[in-house]
């Protein structure tokens, strides 16, 4: 096949799949009394909760999650959390503290310092690294209820020293949050925890209401509506990037065990039907026996209609001559995740320009990343690893400038200033040098 081509099978842009299924689409007919695309109805629910504050959350909220909610509701209470804590099954608690562990201590090492250095004549130029004041963090509910990504998020923010870490949570129809979400937040280090998702929470943090406040920044993963909404919402408020369905890509040789390579695939399909799970080898061999243990797994798992649908749709297994152009086509699709199932995985890295995480070998499974390794599971999907980076520390910080020349400095180059301010028309500019004696 031609790189065109290639690319066309590889990639899945984000917002490819833009339309909204027949169920959505009959729901939101009835709310807005006409078709609307995924589009409109997030314009339509961000224009009113920017108009009308808590009364548009609770109207949305109501709508999507059954749950009738009021100012004194909204906010997650600290009954609610320390009654988390003590429902929170204790094994659970102690990988979820291992979690954070070992999160924290991988994004310490991220944290960028602030620097000053002489020049000549006594000027000083630097650069001063600030954290956010106040962040959003936006959690999905439904059937994705993901206390891994709570830690993902917000410790990177409480490690960049972000002093308020707001957190949006749709609830169930009772109005109540997940335990284990809650239990998370905890230890992670949120610091306020509002009942709401969709569009109308991410609305609801770009714009503030009467209740929740407005934040410099949203991070997190979410549906369709939630990403929509995040782009919609960019320039009022900072986003971390534009995610879509989770994805993983096997680069794996001859040496490679398929069952391994099946269970890998099956992480990543189990997710969502939207979610893409691809092998690229150089082993004809390991593709027959990666496709016959794809499907035995598959047999044995719970979740196993969502994953069979994930891989019908988006499963690949691509053979190539060699296991150099494996990793080419990996560059191509710059995926996810990229495991590196070889004999000797260190040899390729060098040659892996694109793609979220990279993981290295055997025993460094896609999962391990996911909850417990350290490194960020927010990563860039559908071939935005071209120009994404993972969800890090510096995601919520950002840099100052620092200028302090001397006279002997200014002096020494006010004549070059002086005459890009003229090349530009801009006298005033010269001005402001020429007046200080040059
Ligand atoms: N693989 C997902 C993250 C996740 N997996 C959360 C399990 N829980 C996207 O990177
Ligand atoms: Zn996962």
């Amino acid at each position: 096949l031609s790189k065109e081509e290639m690319t066309e099978i590889l990639i899945k842009p984000p917002f490819d799949k833009v339309m909204l299924g027949a169920g959505a689409r009959a729901k939101t007919k009835e709310l807005f009394g006409e078709e609307l695309t995924a589009r409109q109805v997030v314009e339509r629910i961000v224009e009113e909760v920017r108009q009308q504050g808590n009364g548009g959350v609770f109207k949305y909220t109501k709508y999507f999650d059954g749950a009738e909610l009021s100012a004194e509701t909204l906010e997650v209470t600290k009954a609610e959390i320390d009654s988390a804590m003590a429902a929170v099954d204790a094994a659970v608690l102690e990988a979820l503290e291992l979690a954070v562990a070992n999160v924290k201590k991988f994004h310490a090492e991220q944290l960028p310092t602030s620097w000053l250095t002489e020049r000549e004549h006594g000027a000083m130029l630097g650069q001063k690294c600030t954290p956010l004041d106040r962040v959003g963090i936006y959690v999905p509910g439904g059937t994705a209820v993901y206390p891994s990504s709570v830690i993902m998020n917000a410790v990177p923010a409480a490690v960049a020293g972000v002093k308020e870490i707001i957190m949006v949570v749709p609830p169930d129809r009772e109005g109540k949050v997940n335990t284990n979400v809650l239990a998370a937040a905890k230890l992670a280090g949120v610091t306020r925890i509002f009942k709401v998702g969709g569009a109308q929470a991410v609305a609801a943090l770009a714009f503030g209401t009467e209740t929740i406040p407005k934040v410099d920044k949203i991070t997190g993963p979410g549906n369709i509506f939630v990403t929509l909404a995040k782009k919609a919402v960019y320039g009022y408020t900072d986003i971390d990037m534009l995610a879509g369905p989770s994805e993983i890509l096997i680069v794996a040789d001859s040496t490679a065990d398929p069952e391994y390579v099946a269970a890998d695939m099956l992480s990543q399909a189990e997710h969502d039907v939207l979610a893409s799970s691809i092998l690229i080898t150089d082993s004809s061999e390991l593709a027959g026996k990666v496709d016959k243990a794809v499907t035995r797994q598959l047999a044995a798992l719970p979740r196993q209609e969502i994953a069979a649908q994930s891989l019908e749709d988006n499963g690949l297994i691509i053979i190539t001559p060699t296991i150099k152009d494996a990793v080419e086509l990996a560059n191509l699709s710059a995926p996810e995740h990229l495991e590196l199932l070889t004999l000797d995985p260190f040899s390729l890295l060098p040659y892996v320009k694109h793609a979220g995480a990279v993981f290295m070998g055997a025993y460094s499974p896609e999962p391990l990343g996911d909850y417990l390794a350290g490194p960020n599971h927010v990563l860039p999907t559908g071939g935005t690893a071209r120009f994404y980076s993972v969800l890090n520390v510096e995601t919520f910080m950002k840099k100052t400038s620092i200028i302090a020349y001397t006279q002997e400095a200014l002096a020494a180059v006010s004549k070059h200033v002086i005459r890009l301010a003229q090349a530009e028309g801009l006298d005033a500019h010269a001005n402001a040098v020429r007046i200080r004696g040059n």
